[in-house]
């Protein structure tokens, strides 16, 4: 078997030349036999740009076939991807640009990034109509068709992640952990050439790029991709696929849509849904609508797919996500490690050739969660019931996940004790209709310097829309416990009915 996983990717579609491999905005971008030229193209403009192997290579733009050829030149070209959402704010990627040390940042005209000057990095453009330096630097060139030859253990890409004590960590990705994780999702859900795959998810997290992307290049599966989520036009486009993925979020939108139904579904064989909890609520009306019960699997960016509910219908259980990958190990263990007993919730670590090597340049971050013997904390927990079905009932690590979005407060909570006046800081998540959790900040302030509109300021200009608080409430006092430590489950409690009934 290959090990770049991108010649991976090729040696399995050459049977299907003349098939479809991506289609936007209704029209074929190219067949399986045309898509190595394309990034052979982006290929041969990297290595104008000065990308060799080893190098990282950060992108921060929105979905587009160009952003596809350009993934999987980087890989072909033995450098390391690292994508970065869109979203963010200038000083949020200066952050990320700053760890990940790249010699390229591409990126689209219409997201921000740091002043030119204030690094030391190449950049690029790519819109997300395809256009931009790099495609016009791409289209000048012959395609460069070599793929560097890569060993299992080598990166193939960073992406940042779980940033709990403030600053995001980059998860280290090996072509092996995608190579393996990728050939097990597609036997588990029985994947084949015949599919289509409906993608409207962001490329530059790993649900759409290690999960939706690679299964349709791992299947010679065609893509048709949408720019972004659109409840209407993931209506109109399921009635040209087979498969659709999403966070719980897509879900709960296509519901609010009174015409969505059998109809719309008749040509679908799977649903799938992760990143964040799917209500069994959303699972119920799901099925009773369109008589599909979603697929509901759990994963983390650290080793991408962990478990998954059966593949047949019947076995699906709402609010539980199943059972192991092929090859991955779970285990429910207490603070000591010991293994627990069957209904016991603990946390959940685990092994597997899906885990990521580490976290980058973060020795001690990846001693924390790695251990020795092969297992990783994953901070969340849950239990299993006799059969081994895995069914998560919370998390360990403060994190709240709005929309299928990970917001960490300790990054927020930074940020606003910086602003003059405020005492102290909670962030904290609350439950919410549309994107699961949302995310509430309450302060206690000196009210003599406290000014509210400079801490909205400041929000508005360092923190992605998604990450921002939908309210920030201003309190004479915290509910502490005895040691003085912010009660953040009562705070949870005070403000559960914000945004619910
Ligand atoms: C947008 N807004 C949000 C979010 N998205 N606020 C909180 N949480 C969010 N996720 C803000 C917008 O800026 C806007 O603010 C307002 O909310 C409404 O925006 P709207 O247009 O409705 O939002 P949207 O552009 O439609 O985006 C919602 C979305 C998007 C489609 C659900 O968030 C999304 O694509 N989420 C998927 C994330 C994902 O791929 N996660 C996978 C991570 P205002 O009104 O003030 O302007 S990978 C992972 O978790 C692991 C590996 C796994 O297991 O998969
Ligand atoms: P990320 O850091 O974006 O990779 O998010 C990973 C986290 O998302 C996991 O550690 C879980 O807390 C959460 N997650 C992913 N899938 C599910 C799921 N099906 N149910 C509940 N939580 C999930």
């Amino acid at each position: 078997m290959p090990e770049n996983i991108v010649e991976l990717f090729f040696s399995r579609q050459q049977a299907h030349a003349d098939k479809p491999a991506l289609v936007w905005n209704d029209e074929v971008v190219c067949t399986f036999g045309e898509l190595p030229s394309h990034v052979g193209r982006y290929r041969a403009a990297l290595a104008q740009l000065g990308v060799a192997r080893g190098d990282r290579v950060m992108i921060k733009t929105e979905s587009s076939p160009a952003f596809v050829f350009t993934y999987l030149a980087v890989l072909a070209a033995g450098a390391i991807f690292v994508p970065t959402n869109a979203a963010y704010t200038a000083a949020e990627a200066a952050l990320l640009i700053e760890d990940a040390d790249p010699v390229l940042l591409i990126h689209s005209e219409k997201t921000a990034v740091p002043p030119i000057g204030s690094d030391l990095v190449a950049r690029a453009t790519l819109n997300p109509d395809g256009g931009g330096s790099l495609t016009e630097l791409a289209g000048t060139l012959n395609p460069d068709l070599g793929i560097e030859e890569m060993a299992t253990d080598d990166l193939a890409a960073i992406l940042f992640t779980s940033g709990t004590t403030g600053r995001p960590k980059g998860a280290m990705l090996t072509h092996g952990n995608l190579g393996s994780n990728v050939s097990a999702l597609h036997q588990a859900w029985h994947f084949s050439s015949e599919d289509v795959i409906l993608h409207s998810l962001p490329l530059f997290h790993a649900h759409g790029l290690f999960v939706a992307l690679h299964l349709g290049l791992y299947s010679a599966a065609t893509l048709r991709m949408l720019a972004r989520f659109d409840a209407a036009k993931v209506i109109a486009g399921l009635s040209h696929a087979s498969v659709f993925m999403g966070v719980p979020t897509f879900y709960s939108r296509l519901l609010e849509n009174p015409g969505f139904g059998r109809d719309a579904c008749s040509g679908i064989r799977l649903f799938i849904s992760g990143s964040a909890p799917l209500l069994p609520s959303v699972f119920g009306a799901f099925e009773e609508r369109t008589g599909h019960r979603i697929l509901e699997r759990y994963g983390m960016t650290e080793t991408v797919m962990i478990t998954s509910n059966p593949y047949e219908q019947a076995g699906r259980i709402a609010g539980t996500v199943g059972y192991p990958l092929p090859g991955v190990n779970v285990r429910i263990v207490s603070a000591d490690r010991a293994e627990l007993p069957v209904g016991e919730i603990g946390e959940i670590e685990m092994a597997g050739p899906n885990l990521c090597a580490g976290y980058w340049r973060r020795v001690s971050a990846t001693a924390e969660s790695f251990y020795p013997d092969g297992f990783f904390r994953t901070g969340d927990t849950g239990f299993k019931d006799d059969s081994g079905r895995i069914t998560i009932a919370g998390r360990s690590k403060d994190l709240i996940i709005s929309g299928g979005y990970n917001v960490y407060p300790a990054e927020i909570e930074m940020l606003l004790a910086q602003v003059d006046g405020v005492q102290d800081v909670a962030v904290f998540g609350v439950p919410h209709p549309d994107f699961g959790e949302a995310v509430m900040a309450a302060v206690t302030t000196d009210r003599d310097k406290f000014d509210p509109q400079v801490m909205q300021t400041l929000i508005s200009d360092k923190l992605a829309k998604f990450k921002q608080p939908k309210a920030v409430h201003v309190l004479d006092e915290f509910p502490r416990n005895a040691m003085g430590k912010i009660l953040k489950n009562e705070l949870r409690e005070a403000y559960r009915n914000s945004f619910v009934q």
